[in-house]
């Protein structure tokens, strides 16, 4: 019998992209059973071309489920995530509450899938968006040469923040649109006002170099979480690593300026053809015909798309890269059901 699916949070902003992703896969599914909170349930959703309708999430929605996937707030996936596996559910959360419990894998299946096989707690963690849109490259350039630093700026999509993240950013834009707003200082933050969403500044003709809560020294979550998340991922867990975040005026599709030094000399052709053959990446890096990775080409596709490869000027051992994924599919959806395939797998 094939294994049972729940989703949890399927009405989300990457719940939608789960939904679309499960009707495109190789469908290797049983039932696939929907799950939302309770202000959501009764309401109807098409996966596979059948409208399933959306329960509300409660323990009795675990009978006889296999695998759930999870994305829902940290607290939720805190509190529910426990409840499922002790059910004997495998869970894949893609919140932020167990990446880094040393007794929860977090999973990426092009570098490190086979940790899935050994999960003590029946919990899999799903990194956070801007770690998986660029881990998988790095990943493979980290087999070959031996990653020994990163130094990483992120510019990323509103849909980052959820469904709030993109109203924010499309009702801005409207405020904007045939104004001459964005040419005095302040004259943005005083039309937008408290409009600001989920964001601590205007984003519409902006850019705002945070996401995420305030941690200690200056740092924010978001950039903890790169830093945290790729030493685990990548099995350094010295590894230095110095991440600024930054927000962008882009509705989906984070991107990545990323300086990798590594343990030895490098060249630009050997990263070229290590990139251009690694699952899951493609290479894309001709700026002379004007060809480099944008999120408007990249949105809606799987791969990590990386260009502008250079080795640093100063450092034979170091590498410069501009890399882009799609954050709500391989950032976010993606990933989960490739990882919850990795476990349906191993149960068939
Ligand atoms: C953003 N990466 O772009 C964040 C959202 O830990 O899964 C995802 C937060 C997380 O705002």
């Amino acid at each position: 019998v094939r294994p049972t699916l729940a989703v949890v949070g399927a009405t989300g902003a990457v719940g939608t992209v789960m939904l679309r992703i499960l009707s495109q896969r190789a469908d290797i599914w049983g039932e696939i059973r929907l799950v939302a909170s309770p202000r959501s349930a009764g309401r109807k959703l098409a996966v596979r071309g059948e409208e399933v309708e959306v329960a509300a999430l409660s323990e009795e929605v675990f009978d006889g489920v296999d695998v759930a996937m999870f994305d829902v707030p940290d607290e939720v996936a805190a509190q529910w995530a426990p409840i499922a596996a002790a059910k004997g559910v495998v869970v894949v959360d893609n919140s932020g509450a167990f990446r880094m419990d040393p007794e929860v894998p977090l999973v990426v299946p092009e570098v490190n899938g086979h940790t899935v096989r050994n999960r003590p707690r029946g919990i899999l963690a799903n990194p956070n968006c801007t770690t998986l849109s660029m881990i998988v490259a790095l990943g493979a350039l980290h087999a070959e040469y031996g990653l020994r630093e990163l130094v990483v700026s992120s510019y990323q999509a509103v849909s980052g923040a959820g469904r709030a993240g993109v109203e924010t950013l499309r009702r801005q834009i409207s405020l904007v649109a045939g104004t001459e707003l964005g040419t005095g200082p302040g004259d943005l933050r005083r039309a937008v006002g408290d409009a600001t969403g989920p964001f601590p500044e205007p984003v519409a003709l902006n850019v705002v170099p945070w996401a995420g809560s305030l941690r200690a020294d200056g740092w924010s979550s978001e950039e903890m979480k790169v830093r945290d998340e790729s030493r685990k991922i990548l099995g350094l867990p010295k590894l230095p690593v110095a991440v600024t975040c930054v927000r962008v005026p882009v509705v989906t599709t984070h991107s990545l300026t990323v300086h990798a030094r590594f343990q030895d000399e490098v060249t630009v052709e050997g990263a070229r053809e290590i990139i251009a053959t690694a699952p899951g990446v493609v290479l894309f890096d001709n700026p002379a015909a004007g060809e480099f990775p944008t999120p408007a080409d990249v949105v809606g596709t799987d791969p990590t798309w990386v260009g502008r490869v250079r080795r640093a000027l100063d450092d034979p051992t170091a590498l410069e890269l501009f890399v882009c994924g799609d954050n709500l599919r391989k950032g976010a959806a993606l990933n989960t059901a490739q990882i919850a395939e990795l476990v349906a797998a191993e149960l068939s």
